[in-house]
């Protein structure tokens, strides 16, 4: 019996290091993970996925693993972890780990043998070619600047980093590497943990000969995610993963998987099992973007209603009945939901944070929830770069405006505070008190300073508050298999202030109607016999939509 439970949880995503600490070192742990399980069985959740735990020199917070067996010391010990996931269980919730494996530390143990020599048992466990031309063996750049090769005078070659030269990347061609791989798995699978995120799962497979990518003229490097996603080999490397480790066990997978397609996903998350049960896939994030291609993705544009409302529809219609939909608006690498897809101004901001939480819910998929978007929380106004913490924010300004001289310091800061990762990496607004409940003492990270007023306290005290919406929504979802299995139909597609769209199932209807635009406009789907479930205004005034306005309505023929 294919298994299901993923096709009706929702997930919380908590990003460790800013959830909450609970031993004044003003850095996130699992045992303050354990502290706030109550919040999240109050909330409704059924899964929590944890972003990378692992000992890691925390070049990238976490994503550069030096050994997959070992808790990072600042999050706790194996102890403590062990004590967290029978917390989880007892709690009735699940937990999903974050899966790092296209590229490990330079630190792990495997690279720091494989770099020693050609010949050591580790030599082909990452990616080494000889110089060409003395100069790297291909044009691909690093997605944290820089190129995607280093140069290591031990072996006289060079190794490939996709992305920071701390992250080597794995060699998935040498089964070895595989079945270490699955073996790592193994480990954390058979202690009871309930599924994998796999970063970046989509780049394992790299093409055969590694050919230069396609480089705009005045870019330095070539687009190595273009030329890298989707490779040859993939299909059957999760296959194999699948066969070998997955299938033996009743967990979720989620593959996060940069560029893919819907053809693709289609293969990967199919339904038939074979392979993983969803994909995050990227095209609504990435939507806006700028003339220059060596901005990549820093602009400062707000996407666009009518690409919105089709990119998400394309994912809902082409997937239907061939594979499944992961529903999110942020997680620790994209900015804000509120600030990015809504309007944090203060008069806007929880209304239109239930408005697209309320669009995203009432589609098919797993809804992720990233930790604070439950409550609002908003973007920050950074006004200096020595105030961001991310590598990929701080290599990207060193790059473009120190080095590269593309963009000067004030325009770039406009960017990163449209789209940093900074944003999502604030600590958690628990209270108003000092350092927002978060901690007892100064937070590791900058504290978003609108937390006295954006807060879990607050929001508890507010029937109408942000939370009590998500709480609705999640109790809709387990309630109405119509959200789970109905069709999806986009209506009015080019309407450039309304998303509206229809689900159906049996006897049932669900019409979802969202003003996107701070303007009031009038709308013609509600029918008389309709029952409004759930509604981010006080009152319905029935056809018109007021600003930020949304609405659910549910019909029984
Ligand atoms: O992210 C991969 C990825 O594509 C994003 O980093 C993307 O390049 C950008 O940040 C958002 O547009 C995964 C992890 O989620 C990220 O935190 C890691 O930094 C990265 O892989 C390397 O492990
Ligand atoms: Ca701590």
């Amino acid at each position: 019996m294919q298994k299901e439970w993923f096709k009706n949880a929702v997930v919380y995503q908590i990003y460790p290091r800013s959830f909450q600490d609970s031993n004044a070192d003003g850095i996130g742990d699992l045992r303050g993970i354990q502290q706030r399980l109550d919040y999240l069985v109050q909330l409704g959740v059924d899964v929590i996925w944890l972003n990378p735990i692992y000992q890691s020199p925390d070049v990238d917070n976490g994503y550069d693993i030096s050994d997959y067996r070992k808790i990072q010391p600042i999050y706790g010990t194996m102890q403590d972890f062990d004590n967290l996931l029978a917390a989880v269980h007892q709690h009735h919730l699940k937990l999903m780990m974050d899966l790092v494996v296209n590229h490990t530390s330079d630190q792990h143990r495997w690279f720091l043998e494989s770099k020693q020599s050609r010949t050591n048992p580790y030599a082909d466990f990452y990616i080494w070619r000889d110089p060409v031309d003395g100069h790297a063996p291909n044009n691909w750049g690093s997605a944290f600047s820089g190129s995607a090769w280093t140069y290591v005078p031990e072996r006289q070659q060079y190794y490939l980093h996709l992305f920071a030269r701390e992250q080597p990347d794995l060699n998935w061609e040498n089964k070895k590497v595989r079945q270490h791989v699955y073996e790592e798995m193994r480990f954390w699978l058979d202690k009871g943990i309930d599924g994998f995120r796999m970063d970046v799962i989509n780049l394992i497979s790299k093409p055969f000969g590694l050919p230069d990518a396609p480089q705009s003229s005045t870019a330095l490097y070539g687009d190595s995610f273009t030329a890298v996603t989707d490779g040859p080999r993939l299909n059957g490397f999760l296959q194999e993963m699948n066969r070998e480790v997955l299938a033996h066990y009743d967990i979720m997978t989620v593959g996060e998987m940069p560029d893919v397609t819907t053809a693709a996903a289609i293969d990967y998350a199919n339904l038939n099992g074979k392979e993983l049960d969803m994909v995050f896939q990227f095209q609504h994030v990435d939507l806006g973007g700028n003339s220059d291609p060596r901005l990549g993705k820093w602009n400062d544009e707000k996407p666009d209603l009518v690409d919105l409302k089709k990119t998400l529809s394309t994912w809902q219609t082409r997937l239907a009945n061939k594979a499944w939909n992961s529903l999110y608006w942020n997680n620790h690498d994209q900015p804000r939901a509120v600030s990015r897809f809504g309007d944090d101004r203060p008069q806007y901001r929880e209304l239109s944070a239930k408005m697209i939480a309320l669009t995203l819910h009432g589609m098919q998929g797993t809804p992720y929830i990233y930790a604070g978007e439950e409550i609002g929380m908003t973007n920050v106004n950074f006004t200096d770069i020595s105030e961001f913490e991310d590598i990929e924010a701080i290599n990207a300004f060193e790059q473009l405006v120190n080095q590269e001289k593309i963009v000067d310091a004030t325009t770039m800061l406009r960017y990163l505070n449209t789209r940093s990762r900074d944003h999502a990496r604030t600590p958690m607004q628990w209270s108003d008190q000092l350092y927002s409940g978060f901690s007892t003492v100064q937070p590791y990270f900058a504290l978003n300073q609108n937390y006295p007023e954006i807060n879990v306290e607050k929001a508890k005290q507010d029937p109408n508050s942000v939370f009590y919406f998500y709480q609705k929504l999640i109790e809709l979802r387990h309630q109405l298999p119509l959200l789970t299995y109905g069709t999806y139909q986009l209506l009015d597609p080019d309407d450039p202030q309304i998303f509206a769209y229809q689900r159906q199932y049996q006897n049932q209807t669900l019409f979802v109607i969202s003003n996107f635009s701070e303007q009031t406009v009038r709308h013609a789907y509600s029918q008389e016999q309709g029952e409004l479930l759930i509604h981010n205004y006080a009152e319905d005034l029935g056809q018109t939509l007021r600003p930020y306005e949304s609405k659910m309505y549910y019909y029984q023929s």
